[in-house]
């Protein structure tokens, strides 16, 4: 049997030895990556979350998961990004200024690579000055923001306002994604596209290349 609930357990016990066998482990008995992504760790990140939300897990219990699940996403990723060559497209991505969350933009790398997408990573906290200069400099065919946060969801918006004021909205289709986003957030700041998750996220880009 493929040890997703040991996996989620190692993840909620911080244990990220543990966590990195057990992936392998998963796909050892053949499960797929994608399947590893949603049952393992996305079916832990959730259970964190709600424990944080109850008063029974802390900030360094958060921590101490994320950095399980980082690591048995290291495993998965040759398997998820695979040996594509072709490009479909350049897509720039980052976590938007305030927002030290990665897992979920990570994930979300690595399905697009793997779809045969170029991705340029600017990691977390990105500001809307920085999302701007490195769209005027590497003109990327998609901009992809992540937030995590209520309060980072702005941030959003204020990025489409400077890449407006920089003449470069036109340039370049803008998608967004995150926990506490949506639809009709996206259309309401402008964005071009949301997706919720890694592989809606491929068939959104994918669609607004035109491939
Ligand atoms: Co934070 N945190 N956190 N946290 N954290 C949440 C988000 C929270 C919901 C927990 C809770 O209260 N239940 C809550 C936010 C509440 C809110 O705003 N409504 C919260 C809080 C409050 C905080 C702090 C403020 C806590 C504090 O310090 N007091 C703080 C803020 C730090 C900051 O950013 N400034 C904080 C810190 C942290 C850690 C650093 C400890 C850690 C992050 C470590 C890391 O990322 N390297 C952490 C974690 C781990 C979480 C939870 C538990 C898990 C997030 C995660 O990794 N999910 C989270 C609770 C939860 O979400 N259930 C929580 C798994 C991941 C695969 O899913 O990121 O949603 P997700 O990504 C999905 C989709 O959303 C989508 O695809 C992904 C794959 O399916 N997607 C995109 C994501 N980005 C996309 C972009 C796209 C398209 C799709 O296109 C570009």
């Amino acid at each position: 049997m493929i040890p997703y609930s040991e996996l989620v357990q190692s993840v909620l016990e911080g244990d990220h030895e543990r966590a990195v066998i057990l992936t392998r482990e998963a796909l050892a008995q053949d499960a797929s990556p994608e399947d590893v992504v949603q049952s393992g760790l996305q079916a832990a990140m959730l259970e964190v979350g709600r424990r944080y939300s109850e008063g029974e897990f802390y900030v360094p219990d958060m921590l101490f998961a994320a950095r399980a699940v980082s690591k048995a996403m290291e495993v998965l990723r040759p398997r998820l990004v695979g040996g594509v060559t072709a490009s479909l497209g350049k897509v720039l991505v980052g976590s938007v200024a305030g927002d030290i969350h990665d897992i979920g933009k990570n994930l979300v790398v690595m399905f697009l690579q793997g779809a045969g997408f170029e991705v340029k990573d600017l990691g977390t906290d990105v500001s809307a000055e920085r999302f701007v200069a490195t769209v005027e400099e590497h003109k990327p065919d998609i901009l992809g923001m992540s937030a995590l946060l209520t309060t980072t969801m702005p941030a959003m918006r204020t990025t489409i306002e400077a890449l407006e004021q920089a003449k470069l909205r036109d340039t370049v289709k803008v998608v967004v994604g995150g926990a506490p986003v949506a639809q009709h957030f996206a259309d309401q700041i402008g964005a071009d596209g949301y997706a919720p998750d890694g592989g809606a996220a491929i068939e959104l880009c994918r669609g607004l290349v035109g491939k």
